[in-house]
């Protein structure tokens, strides 16, 4: 933490001996402790997929994904080595499953969002229920649920899964909150049809005795990607664009109309071919997968700007206030998740949408 100033000798005395009693002058770390603005110490960044996905690949002919347990390459905040954390509060990773594998059943307190980046075969069961997972679908496992995933293909037949993990872990890091345990068995053992929750939690109706199995998360713990990219491209043709977001939706808890966990929030944004989107903040660090096409963002703190030239299967990192601006020539599909539920919860979220 910055000083404002250069304490003299005596003061400096008097601070040694306070620290033998653990203690320090707040006058000293005031104004980073209360900054006029928010100042995170992460840094804007982008993965490009064709740089990333060599060594993921190289993971696979290095670790099984028994090994591994979870074989994932962290995306790391450039600003915060060694911190496995890709914004102050949230985890994200790129995982890989190959044809025949099988990452054993846990679970944990810390809630993950899987958003599927390639290939076919691959499955996450999660409280007893399969989802297959296909490119741009959007999967939930809730706060302490059971979950492994699996690959059906075969070594000869099957393609590489490769998913984006997004976790909660610094959040519950911060309020020392964790619990985890193995299951006794590698594949939790199937109780339901694939699909049954989003027959009874996904048509736009719920079950007359409504459950909550999942306490304050989405019943639903699939969303697939056909039905959103349906939507957006509907409404770009029937309704109007927004000036900074294109046609943004976000996803939720069908039950409450909340975001989908209450640690995270989801959404998918498509931008129009020629969008030159206007420039906004807000304090919700975000996290991005790129679906489908390419574009552009301009991000910009403290009188430094950068552009990052995204395509199909890069991400990138806006981290808490710093100016963005979404732009695409062909047009584009974007993924992102962010920690606004909790910002909302405690009052504190502020956007700033500029000119
Ligand atoms: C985890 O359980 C998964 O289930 C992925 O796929 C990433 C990172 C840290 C802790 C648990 C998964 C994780 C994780």
């Amino acid at each position: 933490m910055t000083t404002t100033s250069t304490p003299s000798n005596d003061r400096k005395a008097f601070y040694d001996a306070i620290r033998q009693q653990h203690m320090t002058p707040l006058w000293e770390v005031l104004h980073a402790l209360v900054p006029q603005q928010p100042a995170t110490p992460c840094a804007a960044a982008l993965w490009k997929y064709d740089q990333v996905r060599p060594y993921l690949m190289q993971a696979g002919q290095l670790i099984t994904a028994e090994e591994a347990v979870r074989r994932v390459l962290i995306l790391e905040n450039p600003a915060l080595p060694g911190q496995s954390c890709i914004t102050q509060s949230l985890y994200a990773g790129l995982q890989l499953i190959l044809p025949g594998e099988v990452a054993p059943s846990h679970r944990h307190t810390q809630s993950a969002l899987r958003f599927i980046v390639e290939g076919q075969g691959a499955y996450t069961a999660v409280d007893g229920e399969r989802a297959s997972m296909r490119p741009g679908d959007f999967i939930i496992t809730p706060s302490w649920t059971w979950h492994d995933h699996g690959h059906e293909g075969t070594l000869e037949a099957g393609e590489p899964v490769v998913w984006l993990d997004g976790l909660d872990i610094p959040m519950l890091r911060f309020f020392d909150a964790g619990f985890a345990e193995n299951h006794a068995q590698q594949s939790q053992p199937l109780t339901r049809a694939e699909g049954t929750s989003y027959q009874r939690y996904g048509a736009n109706m719920l079950p007359v005795r409504y459950d909550a199995p999942f306490g304050q998360t989405s019943p639903i713990f699939s969303y697939p990607y056909e039905r959103t990219r349906d939507a957006l491209h509907a409404l770009e043709r029937q309704a109007p664009v927004d000036d900074w977001d294109g046609v943004k939706l976000r996803y939720v808890n069908p039950a409450t109309g909340g975001s989908p966990m209450p640690t995270m929030a989801t959404f998918m944004q498509r931008l129009p071919a020629g969008f030159s989107g206007r420039p906004y903040r807000q304090t919700d660090g975000a996290v991005f997968s790129v679906v489908e096409g390419d574009g552009s963002v301009m991000v910009e703190r403290d009188g430094q700007q950068q552009t990052f030239d995204f395509s199909a299967r890069d991400h990138f990192v806006i981290p808490s206030w710093h100016t963005a601006r979404l732009s695409s020539a062909q047009g584009c599909v974007l993924f992102s998740f962010s920690d606004r539920p909790v910002h909302q919860a405690l009052g504190i979220h502020k956007e700033e949408r500029l000119s």
